[in-house]
């Protein structure tokens, strides 16, 4: 089968080289020629960096108008504000029948990509892979993460075609929206601190944050709760010290999209959250700050 991938960033272009390894065919679909260019001076390859060495996947690429019509698999890892675009510039050439996954960050978009793509089968995936880019196609692998995939619309029971090889292992979900929300959960609570105060992950362990820190996981478990959604066995805050340990030396991915002038996901994230409890009633006046002033930040930028 011959995998389409939109969004060329890092989990796309690592999930480019771990389709590839399952024996699937696999194309990026790039914004421009530029982009093309770019993939070209890189050899035309993937590059993840191992132990000192790196490991090259040769796949394909073409830019988006370049792309044939009867795309039959489709994978969407764009920015979660770039999704609807994005796929509404692929739709016309993409089969009626495909497949299509979206792995992406935050929640929200997901209901519109799905309305978008009808009639087609949509699946979802959570990932924790860690990693980043030291240029446009080479990868600095940080942790190879968990990826958890399941049914979000149209779909049959089992993984898409190609996704039971993939290793590490993909775990099938089927409940694959309290997925989303247990990411969306701890990215709401990381994300905008380290934004802010531009600090590693692991910072929010400090006394300093104590406070905010568990204040923010109350109101983030509020709106879950109200949404009918488990989040996890332990209390948030409890586990975002874990995931904060675990990734202490990360810079959160909202950290890097700040800090170089790019727009962050906080609509998806913080934004998504403080819609969700305004239509539930819910008063969560950090969670709805912290997101006011990301987003300010983000018109600042754009402007
Ligand atoms: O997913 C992340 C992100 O940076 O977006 C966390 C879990 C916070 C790890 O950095």
């Amino acid at each position: 089968m011959h995998w389409h991938i939109l969004g060329a960033g890092a989990i796309g272009c690592l999930y480019a080289a771990r389709l590839a390894s399952a024996g699937c065919r696999v194309t990026l679909l790039l914004r421009n020629s530029q982009r093309l260019d770019a993939f070209h001076a890189a050899d035309s390859a993937i590059s993840i960096s191992r132990d000192g060495e790196y490991a090259r996947y040769a796949v394909a690429a073409q830019t988006v108008s370049d792309a044939e019509p009867g795309i039959s698999h489709l994978l969407v890892t764009t920015k979660a504000h770039e999704s609807e675009s994005a796929i509404s510039s692929i739709l016309p050439k993409v089969a009626a029948d495909a497949q299509v996954v979206l792995l992406q960050n935050g929640a929200g978009h997901q209901h519109h990509s799905v309305q978008l793509l009808a009639p087609r089968p949509v699946w979802a995936g959570v990932t924790t892979a860690g990693v980043r880019r030291s240029d446009s196609f080479t990868l600095l692998p940080a942790g190879a993460g968990t990826t958890r995939l399941g049914p979000l619309a149209r779909c049959p029971a089992s993984l898409p075609d190609g996704w039971a090889r993939i290793e590490p292992p993909v775990i099938a979900d089927a409940q694959i929206e309290n997925a989303i929300w247990q990411k969306l959960a701890v990215n709401a609570a990381i994300n905008p601190l380290t934004a802010i105060h531009g600090c590693l992950n692991g910072d929010l362990q400090n006394d300093q944050y104590r406070d905010t820190l568990e204040t923010l996981c109350r109101e983030i478990e509020s709106i879950a709760t109200r949404c009918g959604y488990h989040l996890f066995d332990r209390p948030l805050y409890e586990q975002v010290l874990e995931v904060a340990r675990q990734t202490a030396l990360n810079r959160s991915s909202m950290l890097e999209d700040v800090s170089q002038g790019r727009r962050s996901e906080i609509e998806f994230i913080n934004g998504f959250l403080a819609r969700t409890a305004r239509e539930q009633a819910i008063d969560a006046p950090l969670n709805l700050a912290l997101y006011e002033q990301i987003a300010a930040q983000d018109s600042k930028e754009s402007a």
